[in-house]
């Protein structure tokens, strides 16, 4: 079978859309850090739509903070890949949309060459540094957000200002760099799934540069824009046998491509230092300000995402549509999202939230992904304070009780025995997994008691200020015991009767 890349791409089956455009024309504008599945999915389409309209100027330079595999894959591609757009038909069949992007248009690896990585933030057409470098990538408290000064890549790239290693080490000094040239100004864009995430993205980038030089974080603080945007879309993990399908879909070999569902969105702020692509063509929206729909996604997508994926892990339901179809798992998300969270969120001009809480539940219903919920449990204690927590704390301030809140922290701490209902063990992926495993072993781990959850609760990088909540420590209590000596399914019936209240 041929490879895909620029020479076979012509001779794809007429189903398959590709790049309409002169690839060989294409410039670079973009440089984006991290360049996984999601951002495929996600920025790249959006991206193609724009250069797909006619403006070759945004070409995307992607970089690879840790592994070379992404490029390895995509190289010998011309940068080429396919993503698929998986759903099911009326008759509940998986079904695919295969669409080859071009907008990758180089790639590199920042640990075989990070002075390279830094070139490419001071070059000339660079108008936009994108990152998806997912939560731990900033080197943050999760709780206060504030950059980790002590972080160990924090601390390495302070020392090394020509092969830094963090994506805030290499903003940083490849800002240095673009200045030292004289270069213009310049847009740096998370798109992570954090509250506010280009305010905390320009928080841990101006605390850098004070430590190296506090003309360059002034520099930067008055030339370099940081919108903040809200991002959606699922996208599983690609896995083997996806390879195979999209390939023998393409008669052409396609080493890595990516996965999504049809729902897209993009909220973000029309906020930059240059120019931008027209990002609408693909379905994004420009608005004044994203905080509200970041708000909205964190707690109603990825809350109760996250609620289900340790639920679902410990029952032993594997994908996100197994478990959404176990109908009392069901009933507690549903319930989770109209009773607990959506009186936490603002009026957003437009939005009908029941019609959102059922798109939802169908997107999560969808045959075709095959998300994993072990995918999605990974990194909790840098997942739980915006996902969770931020809900749990503007109920209890208000006084409103918080039982299926409280059952999702719950199934966090429970996750973290590292054992399945079946008995089958899995690892703890997360930064912190060390001290949370011990922590975890200490107290819940002799069984659930209120000196355990107390203690489990004073784990500050993930709660804070809660630590010693006594409303929130009651509402941990009876679901802890529950799923320890019951198990997920007669927890999840036991609160949809009202019988663990909280
Ligand atoms: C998921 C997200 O892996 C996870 O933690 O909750 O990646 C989720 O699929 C996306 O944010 C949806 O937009």
């Amino acid at each position: 079978m041929n490879r895909l890349d620029d020479r076979t791409v012509g001779a794809l089956p007429a189903t398959v859309t590709r790049p309409p455009y002169d690839r060989q024309r294409l410039q670079p504008g973009i440089v984006h850090l991290g360049i996984g599945a999601f951002m495929r999915a996600h920025l790249a389409a959006a991206t193609e739509a724009a250069i797909a309209a006619g403006d070759l100027r945004w070409g995307i330079v992607g970089v690879s903070l840790r592994q070379p595999d992404t490029r390895d894959a995509l190289q010998p591609q011309d940068g080429l890949y396919t993503l698929a757009i998986r759903d099911a038909d009326a008759q509940g069949q998986p079904r695919q949309r295969l669409q080859v992007i071009g907008a990758v248009r180089s790639l590199l690896v920042a640990p075989e060459n990070p002075g390279a990585v830094l070139d490419a933030i001071a070059a000339a057409d660079t108008r936009i540094v994108s990152l998806t470098v997912t939560e731990k990538g900033y080197c943050h408290d999760p709780a206060t957000g504030a950059l980790r000064l002590d972080h160990p890549d924090i601390v390495h790239d302070l020392g090394h200002p020509h092969t830094p290693r963090s994506a805030i080490g290499m903003l940083v000094f490849g800002l240095q760099r673009r200045f030292a040239q004289g270069r213009g100004p310049i847009t740096l864009m998370s798109l992570d799934n954090l509250p506010a995430n280009g305010r905390v993205l320009r928080g841990a980038v101006l605390r850098f540069a004070e430590a190296v030089n506090p003309a360059l974080a002034k520099r930067i603080a008055d030339e370099c824009r940081f919108p903040c945007s809200m991002v959606d879309r699922i996208v599983p993990r690609t896995t083997d046998a996806d390879r195979t399908a999209v390939s023998q879909a393409l008669s052409a070999e396609d080493r890595w491509p990516v996965l999504g569902e049809p729902f897209f969105d993009w909220a973000v702020e029309d906020h930059f230092a240059a120019d931008r692509p027209d990002w609408t063509l693909g379905g994004a929206r420009f608005v004044a300000d994203a905080e509200p729909f970041e708000r909205l996604k964190l707690r109603m997508v990825n809350g109760t995402h996250s609620s289900l994926a340790y639920l679902g892990a410990m029952a032993g339901w594997q994908t996100v549509d197994q478990a959404i179809a176990q109908a009392p798992l069901r009933t507690h998300i549903e319930a989770l999202m109209r009773d607990e969270i959506e009186p936490t969120l603002a009026d957003l001009p437009g939005l009908d939230l029941p019609a959102y809480r059922a798109n939802l539940l169908a997107r999560y219903a969808n045959p075709a992904l095959a998300h994993r919920t072990h995918q999605i449990a990974m990194d909790g204690s840098q997942k739980l304070p915006q996902r969770l927590l931020g809900t749990v704390r503007d109920r209890l301030a208000r006084g409103l009780p918080v039982p299926r809140m409280a059952l999702g922290v719950a199934a966090w701490m429970h996750y973290l025995r590292g054992v399945d209902e079946q008995g089958n063990a899995y690892a703890i992926d997360d930064p912190h997994a060390a001290d949370l495993t011990a922590l975890h072993q200490r107290t819940l781990g002799q069984g659930a008691s209120a000196a355990a959850v107390q203690a489990m609760l004073s784990y500050a990088p993930v709660f804070g200020d809660l630590a010693g909540n006594e409303a929130l420590a009651a509402a941990l209590l009876g679901p802890l015991q529950s799923l320890q000596t019951r198990g997920v399914q007669a927890t999840l019936d036991a609160v949809n009767r009202g019988e663990l209240p909280a």
